[in-house]
């Protein structure tokens, strides 16, 4: 069975939380079962992750991604700054779909610039929980 790493970076646990206007009122539970839910149904195995931690997301990538058929990741912020995120997702060598609840695009200037998608195939973004649905659709349908 093909296994797929899903990565929330720093905040997202506070989803359903704070901000709902930009995040909506789910959870990241409910967010990992709606995964989960769309991997059981792609064949897929899933496993799951969130810190905000920027070395903790790393190690984990690091540990799990070797072997995995890709990577599903929202680094959050750190996608706007963090090359060592960015090298890691590089080095690993796999399929990695980046994904953003929100349209950074229509947001704050400083959001629409993400150091780490060039190590990613491809990017959705503002489609919320939807995207990681996609996301693994992607992943589902590698060789
Ligand atoms: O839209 C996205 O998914 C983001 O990756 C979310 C990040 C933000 O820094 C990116 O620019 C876009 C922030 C995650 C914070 O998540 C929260 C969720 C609920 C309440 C507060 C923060």
């Amino acid at each position: 069975m093909k296994r797929v790493v899903v990565v929330n970076g720093p905040n997202l646990n506070l989803l359903g939380k704070r901000e709902p206007h930009i995040y909506g009122t789910r959870s990241l539970q409910d967010l990992e079962a709606t995964i989960a839910s769309k991997a059981k149904s792609l064949g897929l195995e899933v496993s799951f992750y969130q810190s905000n931690h920027e070395g903790d997301i790393i190690d984990y990538l690091q540990e799990h991604g070797p072997g995995s058929a890709g990577i599903v990741i929202n680094p959050a912020a750190l996608s706007h700054y963090s090359l060592a995120l960015y090298d890691c997702l590089q080095a690993l060598a796999l399929p990695v779909v980046e994904v953003h609840l929100s349209n950074i695009h229509a947001r704050e200037e400083f959001r629409s610039k993400s150091v780490t998608a060039r190590a990613a195939r491809g990017v959705i973004t503002g489609l919320g929980f939807a995207g990681y649905e996609m996301a693994l659709e992607f992943l589902a349908a590698q060789e």
